[in-house]
């Protein structure tokens, strides 16, 4: 009998190894992000930026794919704020998305609510940010999404990683300064430069003592997972006498593109390997403004310090970039752009819809907002800078617009955005009538039905002399390019040019300057899913609107019930978002498009 007894311990061990084959674990995570205020000295002055932990940036949140994290966040700062986890899906549940009034209410200075972040199919480097006010200029983070365990990557293995945010530095009190920009219609404030991994570097006044300096082994490859959380601008970025090969973008993997640059759009994040293949020494890495519009220069150059390990004698200053383009130089940076292809393979393979259920035409453009159309005409009316799509200029509600289509409370959004412009005009003309320019403040948002095929094509216009780009990003879903362009859309021979076999997956992506820009995706996540342009100013100014997706017909194709903890409604009197139409507004235009 005794050679029979199988004993606990051994049903126990098969229990585990058939589990180390059979089960895909998904890990939980716990973090707590304590949102305070802390002292930072930057340019020679010494100032007081909100940040989670006392980190700026702030903490990398490391999961595999699939994971769930739970962020308990605690506010101990002084104005309300909320947390979006950028480019993650979160498969039906808006709940925890973030951006402020369209999925929740802030989280109060004293309180805290915890997120729960559910990774499904994204793999690669994400962030986290601040979704009130222009809080996220300094409460952000990345996000590193592994393999699975037991999978790899599809390029070999790198020998360690490096995390790089790129930010932009404000001075004074920014979302004071943003509240009294929107009440007075003046000009929004700008950045005084560019951040690497929190330090602006040898090239600005009283910063070189705190450069952010990496040290690499000669021989190795590492993968740089590059972030940029600047508030407004594009960037080029580069590192001197190296190549980059760009094998992910937005937790998508594509096509290795081997650079000596790239363009990165605010919002948007890219796995980049790294040979340091070069003599031993010291290399910047830089980041600069790519611009399209005629103001907003900023001739700053935000960089950090490559350094060899190893004996060697180094005496001059570390090698410049020579390769970097010019800030206006729009033909890199759409060169470049147009190389990101998906990797589409048997191993990754993507799935473009190909029949079309749903078509918007959505018109992104600057324009002018008057208090009441009538003083429109009288050049001193009331009249202030805005943005809008469709010619509407997007209005935050006082309560949420996921509370109010989840409780069906009435009276805080309508379900009429409209499918196409109500008027068509030559979009991206220097000479327009002037009606055009004038839009209207409206909460309005469009409602799909779940599993509908959606194609958008974004236009960009020169409304006001505003043409420029637009990084128009997704909440809740990533979506193929499958087209972009110059001038008018063109309904007839533009389709014909859509790349349906290996379109890049993203979750933001610029609508060319004066250009256009088609998308697809399923609309396969039930929710409410904000979606905006990825330059602060012009979500401020309105170019935003919400997709409701409705439920399918099962318990796993609907919405998940809410958290007992939502954060209540109360109105706070520090929202930036809601113009408050001083009677000084005076009709300030283009400096500050
Ligand atoms: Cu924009």
């Amino acid at each position: 009998m005794e050679g029979r007894y199988i004993s606990w311990q051994t049903i126990l061990a098969c229990f585990f190894l058939l589990g180390q084959f059979l089960w895909v674990r998904a890990d939980v995570h716990y973090y707590d992000f304590t949102l305070k205020e802390m002292n930072v000295t930057k340019l020679c002055v010494t100032e007081s930026i909100l940040t989670v932990n006392d980190l700026f940036p702030g903490p990398v949140i490391r999961v595999h794919k699939g994971d769930i994290l739970y962020v308990n966040v605690t506010n101990k700062g002084d104005y309300g704020i909320t947390i979006h986890w950028h480019g993650v899906k979160q498969p039906r549940n808006p709940w925890s998305d973030g951006p402020v009034f369209i999925t929740q209410c802030p989280i109060l200075p004293g309180s805290y609510f915890t997120y729960e972040v559910i990774f499904s199919e994204e793999e690669g480097t994400l962030w986290w940010h601040a979704h009130s006010d222009w809080t996220r200029a300094t409460v952000h983070g990345a996000i590193v999404i592994l393999p699975k365990e037991g999978t790899t990557f599809p390029f070999p293995k790198p020998d360690a990683e490096e995390v790089i945010v790129l930010g932009s530095w404000y001075k004074g009190n920014l979302n004071a300064e943003v509240n009294d920009a929107m009440a007075n219609g003046s000009d929004i404030p700008h950045s005084r430069g560019w951040l690497i991994n929190g330090e602006l570097g040898d090239f600005a006044n009283c910063s070189s003592e705190t450069t952010y300096r990496w040290s690499v082994n000669y021989g190795k490859t590492y993968l740089l997972r590059i972030v940029n959380a600047v508030n407004d601008d594009q960037l080029f970025f580069a590192i001197a006498n190296h190549n980059l090969t760009i094998v992910g973008l937005d937790a998508a993997y594509i096509k290795p593109i081997a650079t000596s640059y790239v363009m990165i759009s605010p919002g948007q994040t890219m796995d980049v390997l790294l040979t340091a293949n070069r003599p031993l020494g010291q290399y910047y890495m830089v980041s600069t403004q790519f611009l399209t519009e005629s103001a907003y220069m900023n001739m700053d150059i935000g960089s950090a310090i490559i350094e060899y390990t190893g004996d060697y004698n180094f005496s001059s200053s570390p090698i410049f970039p020579d390769r970097l383009p010019e800030a206006k130089d729009v033909e890199a940076a759409m060169r470049f752009t147009g190389l990101i292809r998906s990797l589409a393979d048997e191993d990754y393979p993507i799935s473009v819809p190909l029949n079309v259920t749903m078509k918007m035409f959505i018109v992104v453009s600057m324009n002018y907002l008057c208090r009441n159309r009538t003083y429109c005409d009288d050049p001193t009316a009331h009249k202030i800078i805005a943005s809008s799509m469709n010619n509407i200029s997007w209005a935050n509600p006082t309560v949420d617009v996921l509370e109010a289509y989840y409780g069906n409370i009435s009276g805080y959004y309508t379900t009429d955005f409209p499918d196409r412009p109500l008027v068509m005009y030559n979009f991206t003309a220097k000479d327009k009538d002037d009606d055009v320019a004038i839009t209207d403040e409206a909460t309005k948002v469009k409602v799909l039905n779940y599993n509908e095929s959606v194609e958008i094509v974004f236009q960009g216009t020169d409304v006001i002399g505003g043409s420029g780009v637009h990084p128009m990003h997704m909440h809740g879903y990533s979506f193929y390019v499958v087209g972009m362009g110059q001038g008018n859309f063109n309904n007839e021979t533009d389709p014909l040019t859509y790349n349906l076999i290996d379109p890049p997956k993203a979750n933001t992506f610029i609508v060319p300057k004066s250009g256009w820009l088609a998308i697809r995706f399923v609309a396969d996540n039930p929710g409410v899913w904000f979606w905006h342009c990825h330059f602060d100013r012009h979500l401020s100014w309105g170019m935003d609107t919400v997709f409701i997706v409705k439920n399918g017909e099962t318990e796993e194709t609907s919405i998940r019930p809410p958290p007992s903890d939502m954060p209540a409604c109360i109105f706070s009197k520090h929202d930036i978002s809601i113009r408050k139409w001083d009677d000084n507004n005076a009709g300030d235009d283009q400096d500050y498009l």
